[in-house]
């Protein structure tokens, strides 16, 4: 049974035996005990023989080791061909590079993992693998801490060789009667209508779910007529072809795919899904905003890699080995699929028996005998490879095979081919860890995290052979991850199933979610009925003093700045986020300022009028104190950003509070008196004085401070806790006297009278009977900083409600009322921030919500604010359009002064706003002016302007 080889072994024994015997004078030392003596003399007898047969051992490894020598891979050359893959996934992954890419990275448009709440009965197919499955599959629902379930069925139906390089159309008829004879044999209803998961283990290119381009066939199918051909239609066709199925197909995706969706059901780190198997292959979850093919940058998406083409570009060239080429050039894909061929199931074997055939050849092992079998390719397969590998049996099995290829092996020829298997399936491992190293540093990067824990679904025959040897190498090149190994342990159809599941749910998620928001998108036609609206507004507002829900309050400021306005000025400043004190001093067209912030404390807002006006002049006093100005008597402008009554441009009776403040005992009454009788109640200790000569609203002061840089600002807007907007009005709609007088127009009120319910929502309607005036200021309570956020967490309480987000987990947070601050929508709708970041801020508010969660909230945020800047954009052209008309102009160039958190801070509100106006009132050029010193240059500059007028 022994060849040539074994020969030599019998040979080598014996020499080693005599060597023994002849070296044990040697060691005859005098002054040791016959005892011991007598055992080093054993000892050497026993070891020797074992010794030789040992060095034999040794040898055959040695000559292995020597001729693959280019197979075996140390860490530093991994890491390099880690660092290679990385630079492949970023060239596939961007829009410049991905046509000439090796690496594919094709997108899924599988958006998320499961979250437990996918449920419902599926049909699957399950092609591409080893084996070609149809199945069934029932997802049940998790409920609260107990996560969900899946049953399924499965039966295998073998693919006749001859189909795998036949027409596609035969193919798939053969799929698609094996799915008859399935339903048929588990007498699942032919009416019924099914919904088909497929699993289609090739890459595609899918412009959504349920639809994907062949790109090209890989392992040992080479079907005719499919490439380029969208392999759901052709599926889709077969059925109607056999007919009498009731099935839709609503998800194609690959095996990586759905294996990491099978894993991600029980491990919600499962991020990740590889195959190594008859082909090999990994996906994984990429941010939205990397991946320049599919458009969006919210959430993220599966990206199935299709690493096999690595190296197709030559990337791998000082790694292949001769082998490889060889095993390369026998293929039905020469030139394609390298990194595959040197890794998968389907050419291991062939590698090792091309390595064993070399050797045989060049007299290295049986003697050189080589036979016909031995010759032929694939008589090596891999399940061979693993067969000789195994623990224990695996000299056995090595002898077997080899004897069954017509060969005579010697047993060191078996430890020596051993040995090629080992080397050859070892380098498999350590290639699929240096891709694995390269997708989880990336995504580590992406996340911005020093550690990173994640779980790497697999599944595969290859994995399932050695699983060990890929954790250890991938920890090894990654000691700072947690990396966790799932073996898919009923293949990728629950996964399929799963996506399209997670499909259905998304897609009523979607139109759940747009059915809510739809109310808030704006048509052009309903923005046109809001500018009319506004419009008769103004105009109702002109004609009848005071009732109209437009109040359209003169403020007896007749003309904008003209730069002689000089001296210093006491600017006060109340109305909106905070009480601003400042100091203006105009000399040569030019003011310095000097101002101090203070807060003013919602007991103090909602407090007595007194408190209000005594705080304010504690403010004023702290200030002057502050600028050293203890005894100063100056005169002051007033800002106070809240409708008022003026007869004169130094009086303002108050209407009605908006926004936060309900003090008592104001309204009605004079503010500047209120303010003057708070300051001599300081009398006693009060040093100062002030000569208040005007008051304004902060939209009239905005558009003054605004005019003084820009002499065709005659508009003044206020977009921030309220809303609001002033302009110049011509003289025969105000009084005959002037000429023109500045209009604040409180258009916040647009509505109270019932102008707007049409596009009024029951959110809206929640936020307003909340709030501190329910049924006064609906237009402000639409579109201004202190609704926004409320608005906000009606619609997500709504959801929330519906079971559409958070999981149906409605928190005490949620309903808490003012929770949501509109600072948070900026913050959540900026394009900088990252969806994790918006899932951060969710944190903060005790809001724990998974990815697709966040994009909704985004998402909401963003309809509400749109609509906001979209109202008051239609607000806005009705105003320039009046101005337009007033001036019997064809055409207006006219500037608008802004202030405001909502306008100078929303990421997009001013865009909005903007466009809006342009489309709404086309003959208007209208520029909009962002105050920089905010409305208390304009105060100060009015109370100018009136020292100029009354001397
Ligand atoms: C089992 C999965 C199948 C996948 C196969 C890969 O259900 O989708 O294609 O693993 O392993 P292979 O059968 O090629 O070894
Ligand atoms: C800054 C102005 C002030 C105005 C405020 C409005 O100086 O008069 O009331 O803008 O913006 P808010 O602070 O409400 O965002
Ligand atoms: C295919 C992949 C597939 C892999 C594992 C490769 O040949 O190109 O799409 O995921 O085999 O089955
Ligand atoms: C007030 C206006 C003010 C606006 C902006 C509204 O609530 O009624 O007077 O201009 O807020 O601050």
């Amino acid at each position: 049974m022994y060849n040539s080889s074994s020969v030599h072994t019998t040979c080598l024994s014996l020499f080693s035996l005599s060597a023994s015997l002849c070296l044990h004078p040697l060691f005859k030392v005098h002054q040791w005990g016959d005892k011991s003596v007598r055992l080093i003399n054993l000892c050497l007898s026993v070891c020797f023989p074992f010794s030789a047969f040992f060095f034999l051992f040794i040898l055959s490894f040695f000559q292995v080791d020597r001729f693959l020598y280019a197979m075996r891979l140390h860490d530093d050359q991994l890491k390099d061909i880690s660092a290679r893959f990385q630079a492949e996934m970023k060239k596939g992954l961007s829009a410049e590079s991905n046509a000439a890419a090796a690496v594919k990275m094709l997108p899924t448009h599988v958006r998320s993992t499961p979250d437990g709440t996918e449920k419902g009965q599926f049909v699957a197919l399950d092609l591409g693998g080893s084996k070609f499955k149809v199945l069934q599959v029932k997802v049940r629902e998790g409920m609260g801490i107990r996560r969900g379930g899946v049953e399924m069925e499965e039966k295998i139906y073998p693919i006749p060789k001859e189909l795998l390089s036949g027409r596609g159309t035969e193919l798939f008829d053969h799929v698609s009667e094996s799915l008859k004879d399935f339903l048929h044999e588990k007498n699942i209803s032919l009416e019924k209508k099914h919904p088909l998961a497929f699993t289609f283990s090739f890459p595609c290119e899918h412009s959504k779910l349920d639809q994907g381009l062949l790109v090209n066939w890989s392992k040992n199918y080479r079907v005719r007529g499919l490439q380029g051909k969208d392999v759901v239609k052709t599926l889709r066709e077969a059925i109607d072809r056999t007919g009498g199925m009731n099935v839709e197909v609503l998800a194609m995706v690959n095996d990586t795919v759905a294996t990491m969706m099978t894993c991600g059901f029980d491990d919600q780190y499962c991020d990740v899904g590889l195959i190594i198997g008859t082909g090999t292959n990994a996906c994984y979850m990429e941010g939205l905003r990397n991946v320049d093919l599919v458009e969006g940058d919210e959430g993220r998406m599966c990206i199935n890699t299709e690493w096999g083409g690595f190296g197709d570009d030559g990337a791998l060239n000082d790694y292949i080995t001769e082998f490889d080429r060889e095993v390369d050039a026998a293929s039905n894909n020469p030139g394609k699929q390298i990194f595959e061929k040197m890794v998968s199931g389907m050419y291991l074997g062939e590698l090792v028996r091309l390595v064993v055939l070399k050797m045989a050849k060049r007299g290295k092992l049986f003697d050189g005998q080589v036979s016909d079998a031995l010759r032929t390719t694939g008589k090596i397969t891999t399940a061979h490879v693993a067969a000789m590998e195994q623990y224990k049996t695996g000299l056995n099995n090595t002898r077997d095979i080899l004897t069954e290829l017509d060969l005579n092996p010697s047993p060191d020829d078996c430890v020596a081919v051993q040995h090629i298997s080992t080397i050859v399936s070892f380098r498999s491992s350590n290639l699929v860890a240096a891709g694995l190293a390269a997708i989880l540093s990336r995504i580590k990067r992406n996340r911005n995290l020093r550690t990173l824990r994640i779980t790497v679904g697999v599944d595969g025959t290859v994995y399932k052979t050695y699983p060990k040897r890929l954790h250890k190498v991938v920890r090894r090149l990654l000691p700072e991850c947690h990396v966790r190994f799932v073996l898919s342990d009923s293949g990728s159809s629950k996964g399929a199933a799963l996506v399209t599941a997670v499909a259905q749910r998304l897609a009523s998620l979607r139109q759940q979610v747009d059915e809510t928001l739809c109310p808030f998108k704006l048509s052009q036609e309903q923005l046109q009925l809001v500018k009319a609206r506004m419009r008769a507004g103004l105009e109702a507002g002109l004609k009848t003093k005071g009732s109209s829900a437009i109040k359209m309050l003169p403020s007896y400021v007749y003309r904008t700045p003209d730069g002689t306005e000089h001296g210093k000025y006491l600017a006060l400043d109340l109305g909106g986020t905070n009480f601003r004190a400042m100091m203006v001093n105009f000399k040569r067209q030019n003011a310095r300022l000097y101002h101090k912030i203070y807060t003013i404390p919602l007991e103090i807002m909602q407090g007595t009028g007194e408190e209000l006006f005594d705080h304010i002049a504690q403010c004023v006093s702290d200030f002057l104190d502050y600028m050293g100005m203890k005894n100063a008597h100056l005169p002051a402008g007033f800002t106070f950003s809240f409708p008022c009554e003026q007869t004169a441009i130094d009086t303002g009776t108050l209407v009605s509070w908006t926004k936060g403040y309900k003090a008592t005992d104001c309204e009605g009454h004079d503010v500047v008196s209120m303010l003057r009788e708070a300051i001599k109640r300081r009398n006693n200790n009060a040093t100062f004085d002030l000569d208040i000569v005007a008051v304004v609203n902060d939209t009239v002061g905005t558009m003054m401070s605004c005019a003084y840089e820009d002499p065709q600002c005659e508009i003044g807007l206020i977009a921030g806790t309220g809303t609001n907007v002033c302009y110049m009005e011509e003289k025969k709609e105000v009084d005959a006297e002037l000429s023109k007088m500045c209009i604040n127009t409180e258009w916040g009120g647009l509505g109270d009278d019932g102008s707007l319910d049409d596009i009024i929502t029951p959110y809206d309607m929640e936020v307003n009977q909340n709030s501190i005036n329910p049924g006064r200021q609906r237009f402000e309570k639409l579109t201004s900083g202190m609704y926004l956020g409320e608005i906000v967490r009606q619609v997500l309480l709504d959801l929330t409600r519906g079971g559409l987000l958070f999981r149906g987990h409605v928190t005490e947070t949620l309903k808490t009322p003012g929770i949501f601050e509109t600072k948070y929508l900026s913050q959540i709708e900026s394009d900088r921030l990252a969806l994790l970041q918006v899932r951060s801020i969710l944190q903060q508010l005790g809001l724990k919500g998974t990815c697709d969660d966040s994009i909704i909230v985004k998402e909401v945020c963003g309809a509400v604010s749109r609509r906001a800047a979209q109202l008051c954009g239609a607000g806005m052209a009705a105003v320039v359009d009046k101005i337009r008309e007033n001036r019997g102009l064809d055409h207006l160039n006219i500037t608008v002064g802004v202030d405001g958190a909502l306008y100078k801070l929303h990421p997009h509100f001013s865009r909005v706003l903007k466009d809006t106006t342009e489309v709404l009132a086309p003959q208007c050029n209208v520029t909009f002016l962002p105050s920089e010193e905010g409305s208390g240059k304009g105060a100060a500059l009015i109370s100018a302007v009136a020292r100029q007028m009354h001397g």
